[in-house]
């Protein structure tokens, strides 16, 4: 049997990450990274916030994968499929895998490039699945691509030896900017090789499905955006109370997408080694955007990264997108 490969290209700076916090808390509308939500905890939160009634967006993705399974994979073989089989499936912030690997019978990737922010996470994810799929080339990479998206010259090289597919499920593409999500797009492409890019694309829709979707009944996105300030106290030895703050989560229909706010409940400083910055009550510190796409917005804005023809699947409520792009 095969063995998983593992290559490390991004190592975590942890005292570029306690300056990056100090100054988003210094700034005049204090902000946070949404990357602050993901310690060991944020990570378990957010998959229960998956699981949740209100959080539609995974659900209504792998309703409409399971749906369209054969046209999706028939689609993907008549852009980039050679003999039937793909050269390689990259896919982007991977976690534990699960959502390409039940694309894999109907794919038939040759290699299974895993990209996530540290190998570490890919570990076991890529053990089970060289068991389940012995024949199978599975790579792991650590890579945040959150502000440029490449490979090293040699490993594309070797790992992307043809036509690639990349794979960016789960609506993550939401949570850049339009400039952002345009720019990462150039770089997916250019990544593929002349391949394809398939996506998973969050949709406007009624705002009070949007909200509640991210300020649930059980309060479990607001333990996920509160969970970020016990994360910043361990990281830069701040003095963040909980119960001080409460989660906001509102959509603005102009910037269409939900902004995820911390609200200080009543006037009070926070105090860390070296810094304190005093919030107001009401004062927010911004945590997140999920931007939500008009499916002709979004193709548009594949146009302009450089692909050409792309095809689209929706649920029956019109919620979510899953689109396929050709370079
Ligand atoms: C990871 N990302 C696509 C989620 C979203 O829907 O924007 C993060 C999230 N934030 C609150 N709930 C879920």
């Amino acid at each position: 049997m095969r063995e998983p490969r593992f290559l490390q290209y991004h190592q975590v700076d942890s005292a570029a990450l306690v300056a990056e916090a100090v100054a988003g808390l210094r700034a005049v509308s204090a902000q946070l990274s949404p990357k602050f939500f993901y310690d060991a905890l944020g990570s378990r939160l957010f998959d229960a916030i998956t699981a949740l009634d209100e959080y539609y967006p995974t659900r209504t993705e792998a309703s409409i994968f399971a749906a369209h399974a054969d046209e999706i994979a028939a689609a993907v073989h008549a852009s980039i499929g050679r003999d039937g089989q793909l050269a390689a499936m990259v896919d982007l912030g991977a976690g534990n895998c699960a959502k390409a690997a039940r694309l894999f019978e109907s794919l038939r990737p040759r290699r299974y490039v895993a990209v996530d922010v540290s190998v570490d996470f890919l570990r076991d994810a890529l053990d089970a699945l060289q068991r389940q799929f012995p024949a199978l080339d599975l790579v792991g990479v650590g890579l945040d691509f959150s502000s440029r998206l490449a490979l090293p010259d040699a490993a594309a090289a070797e790992l992307i030896d043809g036509p690639a597919l990349v794979f960016y499920p789960g609506s993550s593409i939401g949570n850049f900017s339009p400039d952002e999500a345009l720019r990462l797009l150039r770089e997916a492409r250019e990544l593929s090789a002349g391949g394809a890019l398939l996506i998973g694309v969050d949709r406007v829709k009624p705002v009070d499905v949007l909200e509640a979707a991210y300020d649930d009944e059980l309060g479990v996105t607001a333990a996920f955006n509160l969970n970020l300030l016990k994360h910043i106290n361990r990281l830069i030895g701040s003095d963040f109370k909980l119960r001080e703050w409460r989660h906001v989560a509102r959509f603005d229909a102009a910037q269409s997408r939900i902004e995820m706010h911390l609200e200080a409940r009543r006037a009070l400083t926070v105090c860390w080694p070296g810094g304190e910055r005093r919030f107001e009550a009401g004062e927010r510190i911004h945590t997140e955007n999920s931007y939500k796409w008009r499916p002709a917005d979004f193709e548009a804005l594949l146009h302009d990264a450089g692909f050409g023809r792309v095809r689209r699947w929706s649920d029956e409520r019109g919620w979510f997108a899953v689109m396929l792009a050709d370079t």
